[in-house]
């Protein structure tokens, strides 16, 4: 075709245009890298300006040319109706936590005494930032995907909202031009800065909307915005600190794998000091605590990790934290503020907790009106009296708690307190057993008790019932319409519709929510049971090990101590209430009354690798009731399956949920072998 006609012209102006595109989107990104992560910008504040300004007006004269990952975009997505879940391939583990130079060094010698080993073990230490852990997936250099922590396994998707914090990289940098890895999983802490908290306050205030507590509650509340439109208006930032899963390089040791994630673009905490031995830790933690008030940003203690990744990974984790790292905490918030009066509370599992009622006092930005005593020893030790001044702390998210009595303040009109001899909701006896702190109640059928276990059953992470609060919870046993959770499946409409503040409506919802839940992942089913030391993360270990019921409740003592993460006090406590004919009673009458744990695909498989699912090609169609279709996509797939849109000659299986379109006609004509969810399992786990 001759040149320089109209027709060729047109493309060739694009390809212009496009390259100066290009070109500026490399370039605001670098800068942004310069500016952020290393702190070192190379050019002006009003010559980035310049630059964005510019990318942004050609972006909006050609929408043809729109990235998601151009640095203009930092600026929110449409609003989403809600927040989808995923797993995270490798658990996002908590740090066990330290409290004192003894708890520090008796770390170190747990590490050495696991190794093996007797020479000084090299940590690497860092400030300890009180924000919101999350996880940013790159696939191919680009951000694909973010989420929170969750519950360790499983987080919200919130990828919208951090990719408008300008401290996340949204293209990898890779300076001498080497490809990115294919898969890299980053962790860090998402927070606001104290002096942006105040700004974000103030401006809140100018326009009459409620202030947030504390920074971490308004990076937690920015984070979970449905509409990260919103997300970026907040003054978010991101430090990291750690990998998942990573297809490419792995780094030799943490401080290598920091300073490879520094290249590759990502903020990192310049306060880590690396390899040090536990002498120097203890100084770096002293040196954070003097420095802690001058920083723009909380940290609530150090962060203290064995270098070495080969050491860590013999080392290995607890059901909820590596054995590697520890979180030395400074010392609490703290204020002082008087005793009113007493309490005994009556928990799930019968133990007596004294609770003291304060004059409400604010810590740290939060009202604290309650604080645990924890038990009777506790108070004799303290020698806490009703009417006493005393300080109380708060760390972390952890219950307030009566640090010491001011003995100065006292007047002599305190009053002692006695731990009651007999329950204070059932009257029924109190027994102490040797070795325990805590006093309980005996009696299995204490209202305080079916209370808290009707409230366990029902509490998200377990049964999850909607609209089932602890008022009405208290008003059906107090009424005594039931006496235990196997009761709830045979509520109905008449009998919740004679309640206070229970119209018919609700009525109807509550009797639908809980009759809609009945198909249960086992795992959520076993935490519902309330059974002692079975927290979610036990009973996803037990839903994993027997992935059944049965298998479950026919494990001996030695079977359950087999499984890593569950010691001799939680065995033994599963096979004590397993062995009480009552609770095999209840739960055969939750099962009667059509209740149906599952194994939950995206949780509890067994991360079987020689799957017969390897190498085939899937197509899904249709509603599916186990999991979301994205978690079926992501389940075959980490088996070494394929999941493809339409189906042809080369589909192996049809995987058919409830209402299969033409999907299912197709794959009929075509002879392909059509599986049910039950039969996919069964692929799942073969
Ligand atoms: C915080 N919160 O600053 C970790 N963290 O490492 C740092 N948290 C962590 N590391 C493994 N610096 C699990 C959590």
């Amino acid at each position: 075709m001759p040149k320089n006609t109209p027709e060729s012209s047109r493309p060739r102006t694009i390809e212009v245009i496009r390259r100066e595109i290009e070109t500026l989107r490399r370039e605001l990104h670098h800068h942004n890298y310069r500016y952020h992560v290393l702190d070192d910008p190379e050019i002006s504040d009003a010559e980035y300006d310049r630059k964005l300004r510019r990318l942004m007006d050609l972006e909006a004269a050609h929408p043809e040319l729109a990235d998601p990952d151009s640095p203009s975009v930092r600026v929110g997505a449409p609003p989403l109706e809600r927040f989808e879940t995923v797993r995270h391939s490798i658990p996002m583990l908590s740090l066990d936590n330290a409290f004192s130079d003894g708890d520090l060094l008796d770390f170190d010698r747990r590490v050495k005494r696991h190794l093996g080993v007797q020479d000084e073990i090299r940590y690497t230490a860092e400030p300890k930032l009180d924000g919101i852990a999350v996880e940013l997936v790159y696939r191919g250099g680009r951000l694909a995907l973010a989420s929170t922590r969750g519950d360790g396994l499983t987080g919200e998707v919130i990828t919208e909202n951090v990719r408008t914090i300008r401290t996340v990289p949204l293209v990898l940098q890779t300076p001498k031009g080497d490809a990115p890895p294919t898969l890299l999983e980053v962790r860090g802490e998402v927070f606001i800065g104290l002096g942006a908290f105040k700004r974000l306050n103030a401006n809140r205030l100018k326009n009459d909307l409620p202030p947030f507590a504390n920074p971490r509650n308004a990076a937690a509340g920015s984070l979970r915005q449905l509409d990260s439109r919103i997300t970026a208006e907040r003054p978010l930032e991101i430090f990291c600190y750690g990998m998942g899963r990573i297809e490419g390089e792995i780094p030799e040791s943490h401080w290598e794998m920091l300073e490879y994630l520094k290249r590759l673009g990502f903020r990192i905490n310049p306060l880590v000091r690396p390899r040090i031995k536990i002498p120097e830790v203890l100084d770096y933690y002293r040196e954070l605590a003097a420095m802690r008030h001058s920083l723009d940003y909380d940290i609530d203690g150090t962060v203290v990790k064995v270098d070495d990744i080969d050491l860590q990974r013999r080392l290995g984790a607890k059901s909820r934290s590596p054995r590697w790292a520890l979180a030395y905490k400074f010392e609490a918030v703290q204020e002082t503020t008087r005793v009113l009066s007493i309490e005994v509370q009556v928990g799930r599992t019968g133990a007596l907790t004294p609770v003291a009622r304060l004059d409400p006092v604010s810590v740290g930005g939060v009202t604290v009106s309650n604080a645990t005593l924890h038990n009777e020893d506790e108070i004799r030790r303290k020698d806490v009296r009703i009417g006493d001044t005393v300080l109380v702390q708060r760390a972390g998210d952890v219950i307030p708690e009566v640090v010491k009595v001011i003995e100065s303040r006292r007047t002599g009109e305190e009053t002692v307190f006695q731990m009651p001899g007999r329950c204070p909701v059932c009257d029924g006896g109190v027994e102490r057993n040797a070795g325990e702190a805590a006093s309980r109640c005996m009696n299995m059928n204490c209202p305080a008790q079916i209370k808290a276990r009707i409230r366990h059953f029902a509490a998200k992470g377990a049964f999850d019932i909607d609209g089932l609060g602890a008022k009405l919870v208290n008003q059906l046993v107090e009424k005594e319409i039931i006496t235990s959770y196997a009761d709830l499946f045979h509520l109905d409409e008449d009998t919740l519709q004679g309640l206070e503040r229970m119209g018919p409506k609700s009525a109807r919802n509550l009797v639908e929510a809980i009759q809609s839940g009945k198909r249960i992942p086992l795992r959520r089913f076993l935490y519902s049971l309330g059974i002692r030391h079975v927290g979610e993360s036990v009973a996803g270990l037990l839903a994993v090990h027997f992935q059944s019921l049965e298998r479950t409740m026919a494990a001996s003592r030695e079977e359950l101590e087999g499984i890593e993460g569950v010691g001799p006090e939680i065995a033994d406590s599963i096979r004590h209430f397993f062995d009480q004919e009552e609770n095999r009673k209840t739960i055969q009458r939750i099962l009667d009354s059509g209740v149906e744990p599952f194994l939950d695909f995206a949780y509890e498989d067994a991360g079987k690798t020689d799957s017969p699912i390897a190498g085939k090609v899937f197509v899904l169609t249709g509603t599916l009731t186990s999991m979301t279709r994205s978690e079926a996509k992501k389940r075959i797939e980490s088996a070494g399956g394929k999941v493809t849109g339409s189906v042809s000659k080369n589909t192996d299986y049809l995987v058919a949920g409830d209402k299969p379109g033409s999907k299912l006609k197709k794959a009929e004509t075509l002879d392909i072998q059509v599986l049910d969810e039950a039969k996919l399992a069964d692929l799942l786990y073969r």
